[in-house]
């Protein structure tokens, strides 16, 4: 451990200084490539601009209300930071729209939106990657409900299992809602906002489509067909290791969002495959410590891991616990519950996303996602009553 701390320190330092000598050149490119590629967007941009400067100057400067009447400017999308589709998805509304990203996880999800309704400048919001739970959704139409009141433009983007009459209260109200579970999120993306997109966007999509085990599906495949399918495993491999390696340095994964936006490969990133095999090395590590640990029900394989991601170490337990469904589940002391991730294998028949869903949500925590790959927040102290009734609807 120690031995790859120093490692790990070492490499940052690294990475800094690379960063701000990449930045310069970065800077020259970003505007010739941007000019080249972007054209559109800036145009837009700076015409948006100046008409909405047009508009509301006018009447502030005639009431004179200056402090009443401010101006909404900002654009704000809210990612999922845990994995290349949130990531990739929060660089493509970057390269598309400008504005910043907040990067959140399942238990800070509903806390970030809550936040942005209080920004007075908020004038356009992306939520994407973010799957809405039997617990979260009602809050969730509340929120957008007053952010459209305000008349904040508020784009949904994902792919998670949503109940059909969330969608339809969304899109009540306006809210444009682009949902499809065929498909990651980063790729529904990509599909939408394709002209306001450069090539390398593409690139970044199918990335997220791999790691999202979306790869095969019409568009995704079609992404993926424009490059060597290996070179973009690999990118995508290395992508995830250094997302999943940096969940607790946002700084970091807001620098992977805007060098993704900027069209740069993972491999132009400074540091990232030598990060990664740190990872790897971790994830063997993992293998032994899974082995060890692991515990069986009749449908389930389950473990309760300490020093790593749950989500990193779910596929092992499902693999190794030779059982169908796996469950890893991490404790999260600041929230007093755990981070549950749950995997289904190929001859899993169930839906877990939507079962965890049920179940989380009657514990009195969230869940939800996917077929075979799905998450939950369970209370800590019914974790064990988590466990033993996902075995029991599993079978
Ligand atoms: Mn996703």
């Amino acid at each position: 451990m120690a031995v790859s701390k120093t490692k790990k320190s070492t490499n940052k330092k690294t990475s800094k200084s690379n960063v701000a000598k990449k930045t310069t050149s970065k800077k020259v490119n970003k505007k010739t490539t941007s000019k080249k590629v972007n054209k559109k967007t800036t145009s837009k941009k700076v015409n948006k601009k100046t008409t909405s400067k047009k508009v509301n100057k006018k009447p502030s400067k005639s009431i004179a209300k200056k402090p009443t009447k401010q101006q909404r400017t900002k654009v704000i999308c809210i990612s999922h930071k845990e994995d290349c589709d949130g990531i990739s998805s929060a660089a493509l509304i970057r390269q598309a729209f400008g504005g910043d990203a907040i990067l959140v996880d399942y238990p800070g999800q509903m806390e970030a939106i809550n936040q942005v309704v209080l920004d007075k400048k908020l004038k356009s919001l992306f939520i994407c990657d973010l799957g809405l739970s039997k617990k979260t959704q009602d809050e969730f139409i509340d929120i957008m409900t007053r952010l459209r009141k305000n008349k904040v433009s508020v784009t949904y983007i994902d792919h998670h299992d949503i109940d059909p009459t969330v969608v339809k209260a969304l899109i009540k109200i306006k809210v444009k809602v682009i949902h499809d579970i065929n498909e990651c999120t980063a790729v529904l993306a990509y599909t939408a906002f394709k002209s306001k997109l450069n090539d390398h966007a593409s690139f970044v999509a199918a990335c997220a489509a791999i790691t999202d085990y979306m790869e095969t599906r019409p568009l995704g495949a079609k992404l993926l067909q424009i490059y060597d399918r290996q070179f973009a495993l690999i990118s995508a491999t290395v992508m995830t290791y250094n997302i999943v390696g940096h969940q607790r340095e946002p700084d970091y994964l807001q620098y992977l969002v805007e060098e993704l936006a900027d069209s740069k490969f993972p491999h132009d990133i400074p540091n990232t495959y030598e990060f990664a095999q740190i990872q790897v090395e971790k994830l063997s590590q993992m293998i032994a410590k899974v082995k060890a640990g692991l515990k069986t029900m009749t449908n389930l394989g389950h473990m309760e891991i300490l020093d790593a991601g749950a989500s990193g170490a779910v596929n092992f337990v499902m693999g190794l616990s030779g059982k169908d469904v796996g469950v890893a589940y991490k404790e999260r002391v600041d929230h007093g519950i755990y981070a549950v991730s749950v995997r289904g294998s190929k001859n899993c028949n169930v839906h877990l996303g939507k079962i965890v869903n049920l179940l989380a949500t009657s514990l009195g925590g969230s869940g939800g996602g996917h077929d075979k790959a799905c998450g939950a927040v369970v209370p800590k102290p019914k974790i064990k009553k988590f466990i033993t009734e996902l075995n029991k609807k599993i079978k």
